[in-house]
């Protein structure tokens, strides 16, 4: 008796474990999504945001901006150091774009004429 309560015990046990480990994996395999520069948004000085945070491959980058004055443009090494835009770099215009992202290096610039000299730029590294 005493032993068939500490079975169906254990079985809850188990089950329990199961249920918590799946849900840890469930939240390893979910992607994040990540509003860029937080309330203020895509805007100046955003270079410093990606500092601290960790990124996964195929998280997703949120960019809430006024697509009037701003875009966003997904740029190479160079593009992001010089504040240039590559040939053939895709450019975002909607103003509240939603990027995934590569593993490795991510770069995104504004490239409004001053705006990515002013801030306007993050390097995203995904893991
Ligand atoms: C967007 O920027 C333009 C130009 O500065 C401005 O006229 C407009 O009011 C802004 N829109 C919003 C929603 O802030
Ligand atoms: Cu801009």
């Amino acid at each position: 008796m005493a032993q068939g309560r500490g079975s169906a015990c254990q079985a809850t046990k188990s089950t329990i474990t199961l249920l918590l480990c799946l849900l840890v994996c469930l939240e390893t395999i979910d992607a994040a999504t990540y509003t860029v520069g937080g309330s203020n948004g895509w805007t100046f000085n955003t270079a410093a945001w990606p500092k601290g945070r960790r990124f996964r491959a195929g998280d997703v980058l949120v960019f809430n901006y006024n697509a009037t004055i701003h875009n966003v443009v997904a740029v190479n090494r160079g593009g992001y150091t010089g504040c240039t835009t590559p040939s053939g770099a895709k450019v975002y215009t909607s103003g509240k774009d939603k990027v995934k992202l590569a593993k490795g290096l991510n770069f995104f610039i504004c490239n409004t004429a001053g705006h990515c000299e002013s801030g306007m730029k993050i390097a995203v590294n995904a893991m």
